[in-house]
Parts: C-alpha cells; structure tokens; sequence
C-alpha cells in the first residue's frame, strides 16, 4: 500500500511503527451507569399514525407496585417543555399535548425503580385515541386537499421547503442541444441505522443543582448548548459525558424524546433517572434516513461527452424536518450529485413534504445526503453508457475531471481540492480483472446466463466546516484538540469530537506521536465529557480526521515551536540553530548534539530559559479552509439466478482513495464495514408504511439486516491522493463506502438483466422485485 509523504509536514509517513496499536474502549457504555437510587423510565407509544388524543389516565399505571411517575404532554406543557426545536429549526413533540404523528411515537413516560416495573407501569397507561386520516405518500401530501399535518405551524399545506440550485435556464438549453438526453425516476426507501446499541441516557441533578447527562450522542457539546438554550438551565451547570458508544452511524445525532423526558424526570424527581431504549423504539420513532425520490435527466453529445444534469426530487421529512444538515443547506450536500464530472451545466432542486411517518432527514452513514447524490449520478452515467452502448469504464475515463484540473470548481459550487479518479478506476478494473470479466459475460449471455459488472466511481464530500459555509443551529462547524504533555514526557489530549467505534484513541494518538516523537503509548487520548475536552461539533459526516486530526497536528506542530526554545536552551544555541530532524531537536548539522521531545518536556517544567512561561501544551481550534473530497472507484461482479432472481456478488473490488492514510488496518475497518452498509439498502434494508401508517420492519424480523451469510467478501486497495490544505494531507474516509457502493450494486445486477432492457429496478434488490423484471419480458 502507498504510503503518503505527510504534507508540510515533517516529511514521514504517518504509518511508523504504530500500526499495530489499538486501543479498546473501556466497556463504559451509558447502560453500564449504576447510581444509587436510580430510576428507570419507559415509554408508552401511539398505535395509532395519526390520531386525536382525548385522554390519558395514569392511576391504573401508579398503582402498579414500584411505579413512581407518569409524565405526559400536558405535565411538559406546564413546563413549556412539551416542544423542542429540531436540527433544521422546525419543532418536534417530546411528548403530544393532543395529536400523535405516526405510529410509535412517544405518547407517555413512566418512571419507576427497575425496568420491569416500568413497562408494566407502560402497560398500564390507558389512552384514548380518536384516528385521524393518515398520509403516508409524499405525493399525495402536496395534493390540494390533503389534511393538513403541520397547522401549528401556521402551514395551509404539507410543503415544508424548495431548494434549488444551479442555473435553471442553461441547463434546459445544454439539455436541449445534447444529442442524448435520459430520464430515470429512482426511489431511495427510508432506511434506519442499526447500531448494536440503542439510544439511551443516565441524567441526574447534584445537590448542587448540576446536571450530569451520560447519554449516547455523537455530539456532546452542540447538545449541552441546546439543552441550555432550551431548558433555561445556566451551560456551566450541564455536563454531558458521552461515555462508549455502541456505534451512532448518524442516528445518534438528534435529541430524543426519550433524553429529554429523562432529564425531566431527574429533576423532578431528585433521583437520578435512566432510559434505555428497544430496539422496536430505535427502528419505529427514532429518525429515519434517505426517503428520496429522485428524478434526474443528463445529456451528452453523440461521442459520448457528458453535458448537463437535472434533478428534481421530493423528500419525504415525516411529520417534522429534523434533518441532520448544516442550517444552510436543508438538502445537506446532495449538489455534489454532479461527482466526478466536468458537466457544463446542472440544475437541481428539491422539495420537502411532511407526513405521518418519524422525523426524517437523519443520516445512515453519509454525509448529509451524499449518498443519494452519488446513487443518483452512477446510476445515470451507468445508464448513458449503455444508451451510448459505449464500455461503462471507457465512458467514465472519457468524462472524468481530469487530475491536472484540481483544485476543480464543479458547475454547483464546491472546490474539490484533489482527485485522480481515472487512477483509482484502472486500478480497481485491474484488481477484478476487468476486460476478462467483459468477456467472460459475453459468452455466458450467449448461453442464456446473467452476469453483471457494475461501477460506480464517486465522489465524497466530507469534512465540515469551514464555518463560514457550515453551522449546525447557528453553532458553527470547527473543531478542537488540546494537548498537554506531562514533565515526564506522557501527553493528555483531548479533542471536541467523539469516537462511536473508529478508533480515534489509536489514529489521533498516532497523528501525536508522529508530530511529536513520543510513542503513542504514552499518550492518552480522551473525547466526549463537556467539562473537559474544548468544545466541538462532534463525530459525523466523516469530519473528525479533516477537522480535530488537523487541529491535533496544529496543536502540536504549536508545541514544538515553543519546545525549541527550550531545546535551543539545553544545547546552549540559538533556537535559529536547531532543527526537527528523525523526531528530535538537532542542532543543525551536528546530529549527535539533540535532545528528545521528552527531555524538552521535563525542562519545561524544571529547567526554562529565562522569560519563557512554564509548561508545554496548546490548543487548537481547527477552522477548515475547505472540505475534503475523498473518492473511489468500486466494481461489483454479480450472477443473477434466472429462475429465481437471486443475486449473488461473486466479486466486489473498492479502490479508495482518502489522502495520506493514518492507519491502514483502521482505514481497512472503515471501508469493509462501510461497504456493508453500502449492500444492505442495496439489497435487504427497507422501512416501508402502509397506508395506514403502519411501520412495517419494526423489528429484525422484518428489517432485514445482512449477516455474515449475506455479506460479500471485500476486495480493498487505495491510491493516495493527499488533500493540498489538510495539515498532513488526509482526508475522511469513514462513510465513502456506504456511499460509493449501492450503485456499483444495483448497477451489475442491471447490467445483468440487460436483454429484457430493465434500465431501473428500485432499491432494495429484492429476489421478487427482480424475478419480475425478468418475467415482464420471459414469461417462462
Ligand atoms: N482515518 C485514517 N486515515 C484517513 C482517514 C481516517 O486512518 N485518511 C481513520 C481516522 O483516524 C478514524 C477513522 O479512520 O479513526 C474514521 O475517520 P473519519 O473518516 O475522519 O471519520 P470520523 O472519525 O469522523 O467517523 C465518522 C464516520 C461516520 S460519519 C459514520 S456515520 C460512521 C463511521 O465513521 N459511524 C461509525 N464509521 C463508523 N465506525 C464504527 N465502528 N461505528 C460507527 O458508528
Ligand atoms: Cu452521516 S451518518 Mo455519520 O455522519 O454520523
């Protein structure tokens, strides 16, 4: 594996001997939380999608032994707590004061001494409900005469916003002159994270009146400032410690009902109160991902160029827009859907619809809703080559930005800084052993056999800020580390994001030890509790290596500043006079005469130059010039059963490409679990409704995760292409597998079924769905 040279760095590469260490969490997860005198609170949830609460009666429930309290809409209201405003600043129920939204939301809280005998306190709760019609389609939401989901906001209809971006009237003109214009209609379903561990929280109030919240977030800060902002409660007297986190993928960036209820129960209470939530809660009312339907057209010239694009999509957002994006962009990132091509000309805008169904909006490994960006753009350019009946390689070569344009403006807007998109394609067509593949399904088809062969070379963007651009409610998007090395040379650092499972305490300690020369054993790596580490946005959106990996490289490339007039002291020089060279001081030209970061470390705390104040540590608070684009190229391999319309992946290769890698095997653990989560929507993860609302995968019965049966076997490789502007040159990397690879899927199984001239089939491939495209065409 190439291995990047560091940047503007300090010329090494970063995997040193480190590679090999990792650091396993504590086993310190929120449930691990046992406080004396702790309760435990539940949830009573709707049946009902849409419906008229008429009445709740507790007394049934408090008299089951143990149970302490019922709390309902009406109890928060008297609080003015029964609201809470959303990501994107629209407003959500903690608890109903008289309607429910869609079936399983959060109706009533009980509180009681152990979790038994809170859900049989749950199960106590008598509620009426008066059903209410229900809208479930998106479509049929903007309908004139569709009841009106949202009137306490004012809203005459279920539209929640349009976006549009680009130049509407180039793009009709370059559509117009192309010699080739297609159309594809693609529906990407509403799909929900699955992390091992649910959502949950420990909240408690000390005697002293502090509120100390474990709870499960991906990002501890921007939390405690919106429970300050909304609670009233003063900031320095709210702690919010997200201890081990059993993955959050996204779904662990919003606010729950179930947190909130929880504080409140605390306070009420005096006793210190835990929620932990099912996991049919976590699949039916947490929020949901995707749920675009996305209509796009893209032209080209007779020889195959790519002209224009545009995209027309409605998004589904349930019954409030709490969509995870930056305040600017209530479509999050989907305008980099022109990807790795140069297009003259592109248009595209998005609406959104309220219906009965969970907030919506929230991500499932993408950063705000690339995947669908990158889906959409593969399966087009996927679709062109074959209407062109041109090598769908050949044609991506033929279009790529070429890697002498970077830094690239695309025609929407963003600067992609670096990207050699036909290095990484011919290296994965050279990994499957691409042209052999070609023929091999020539002569299968000859036979009457169906064999496919999918690319889809993407285009990811990921690292926010720069905080000019990106804010998350008003708070802008930087991030932090702090870092403070101990006299005998340990180092405490400490960063504003928050690993749920990537391995952060071995990547930025080896980005420490690399920067600083110590072994990363000594340096201890801390995230996540609010009273300690500097303040940050968080993990997601893949924007921990672009923002605190930088801040740490800055914070300690500050250090050794400082450290070398304490080196110039020790060696009796001039600071002028000494150089980093092999991870120590040197005086220049005389490598015998050095002294070590540590040695530099216990004299900043021993033995000072004159006028240099003590101590050796600094922070930095890492605003990005830019956003990273990392890429790839995936090639999928598929045979189709005929009979049956079973798919099977023989091979999938994926090239990935995400600047100067910290730490390979790290790296390798991101991709193969990434690219999991690419085949699952791809080809078993659906959140359908029916039409009366009701959640139809609400347990894994029915929502259908893959296993190790399922999964494919990964075939992984990289170029490195570094970032010009990142401190060491990397880029993220921990969601460009989740975005690249549905569309390398679902284009080798079209690309399988070409004889019967599918040219889309909607995700997830099902063996029903795909059986009867066959048989549209082959009745027998
Ligand atoms: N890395 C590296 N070299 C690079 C880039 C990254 O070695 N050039 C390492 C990093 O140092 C880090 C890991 O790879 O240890 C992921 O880094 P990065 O791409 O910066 O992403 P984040 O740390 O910000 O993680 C977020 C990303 C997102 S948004 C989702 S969703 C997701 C993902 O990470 N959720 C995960 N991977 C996950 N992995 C686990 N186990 N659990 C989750 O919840
Ligand atoms: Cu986009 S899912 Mo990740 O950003 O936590």
């Amino acid at each position: 594996m190439a291995e990047a040279q560091i940047a503007g760095g300090i010329g090494q590469s970063i995997p040193r001997k480190e590679d090999a260490r990792f650091i396993r969490g504590k086993g310190n997860y929120v449930d691990d939380v046992d406080l004396p005198g702790m309760l435990f609170l539940d949830l009573v949830r709707s049946p009902y999608a849409h419906a008229k609460i008429t009445a709740i009666r507790k007394d049934k429930a408090l008299q089951v032994p143990g149970v302490l309290a019922v709390i309902t809409g009406a109890d928060l209201a008297a609080a003015k707590l029964a609201w809470m405003p959303t990501l994107m600043s629209d407003t959500q129920m903690v608890l109903p004061t008289d309607t429910v939204m869609f079936q399983g939301q959060e109706v009533a809280g009980v509180v009681a001494v152990d979790r038994y005998a809170a859900s049989d306190g749950v199960a106590a709760v008598e509620v009426d409900y008066e059903p209410l019609p229900v809208v479930v389609d998106p479509f049929k939401a903007l309908e004139p005469g569709a009841p009106i989901l949202r009137p306490d906001k004012g809203k005459k209809d279920n539209h929640i916003w349009h976006w549009e971006v680009g130049d509407k009237a180039a793009t009709e003109r370059a559509l117009k002159a192309s010699a080739v214009v297609i159309k594809e209609k693609l529906y990407i379903p509403r799909i929900h994270v699955s992390s091992i561990e649910t959502c949950g929280c420990v909240a408690q109030v000390d005697a002293m009146g502090k509120l100390t919240v474990w709870m499960t977030t991906q990002a501890p800060h921007a939390i405690r400032t919106v429970f300050a902002l909304v609670s009233g409660l003063p900031e320095q007297n709210i702690r919010v410690i997200s201890p081990d986190i059993g993955g959050g993928f996204g779904g662990k960036v919003p606010v729950y009902p179930g947190y909130v209820i929880a504080v409140v129960a605390a306070l009420t209470t005096g006793k210190p109160v835990k929620w932990i939530e099912d996991r049919t809660g976590n699949l039916t009312a947490d929020s949901f991902a995707r749920d675009y339907h996305i209509e796009a057209e893209m032209g080209a010239t007779k020889d195959g160029k790519l002209t224009a694009l545009r995209v027309k999509t409605l998004a589904d957002h349930g019954y409030t827009d709490a969509a995870a994006n930056p305040s600017k962009f209530p479509a999050g990132l989907f305008h980099i859907i022109t990807g790795s091509y140069p297009f003259q000309a592109a248009f595209v805008e998005v609406d959104a619809a309220y219906t009965n169904k969970p907030p919506g909006g929230i991500a499932y490994r993408c950063s705000f809703r690339v995947t669908e960006a990158a889906f959409a753009i593969e399966r087009l350019v996927e679709n062109m080559a074959h209407t062109l009946k041109m090598d769908p390689a050949e044609f991506r070569m033929k279009n790529f930005i070429p890697p002498e344009a970077f830094p690239f403006k695309s025609v929407l807007g963003w600067t992609y800084d670096s990207g050699n998109y036909g290095g990484a394609l011919k290296k994965a067509m050279q990994l499957i052993g691409y042209d052999a593949l070609r023929k091999e399904q020539v002569e299968k088809r000859k036979r009457g056999e169906l064999m496919g062969i999918g690319i889809s070379s993407f285009t990811e963007i990921v690292g926010a800020g720069p905080s000019q651009t990106f804010d998350i409610l008003g708070i802008k998007m930087f991030d932090s580390a702090e870092v403070r090395i101990h006299p005998t040379g340990k180092v405490l650092a400490r960063l504003g994001t928050k690993s749920q499972g990537q391995g952060h305490e071995t990547t930025y300690a080896q980005i420490l030890a690399e920067e600083l020369g110590l072994p990363s054993d000594a340096i201890n790596i801390e995230e996540g509790d609010t009273d300690t580490a500097p303040y940050g946005l968080g993990t997601y959106a893949s924007r921990s290596t672009p923002t605190s990996g930088a801040a740490a490289a800055v914070a300690a490339r500050r250090i050794r500043e400082k450290a070398t007039k304490i080196a110039a002291h020790l060696l009796e020089v001039a600071p002028a006079d000494i150089e980093w060279k092999d991870y120590k001081f040197q005086v220049k030209g005389v490598p015998g005469k050095s002294k070590t970061m540590a040695d530099v470390a216990f004299a900043a705390y021993t033995n000072l130059p004159p006028g240099l104040e003590p101590g050796l540590e600094a922070t930095d608070y890492y605003d990005p010039p830019n956003m990273t684009y990392p890429f790839g190229s995936y090639i999928c391999a598929v045979d189709v059963d005929k009979e049956t319309g079973q798919v099977k992946v023989r091979r999938f290769v994926a090239v990935d490409d995400c600047g100067t890698i910290i730490n390979p095997t790290i790296v390798d653990g991101q991709i193969s679990g990434g690219l999991t989560m690419g085949f699952a929507p791809a080809m078993l993860e659906e959140i359908p409704y029916d039409a009366d609302g009701n959640n139809r995968a609400g347990n894994f019965l029915e929502y259908l995760l893959p296993t190790a049966v399922e999964t494919p076997k990964w075939e992984m490789d990289k170029t490195v292409t570094p970032s010009p502007h990142h401190p060491f040159g990397a880029k993220g990397v921990g969601e460009s597998a989740t975005v690249g690879a549905p569309a390398a899927i679902v284009n080798a199984v079209l690309d399988a079924l070409a004889p019967y001239d599918v040219t889309n089939i909607d995700i997830p491939l099902s063996a029903h769905k795909i059986w009867r495209a066959i048989h549209a065409k082959d009745p027998h």
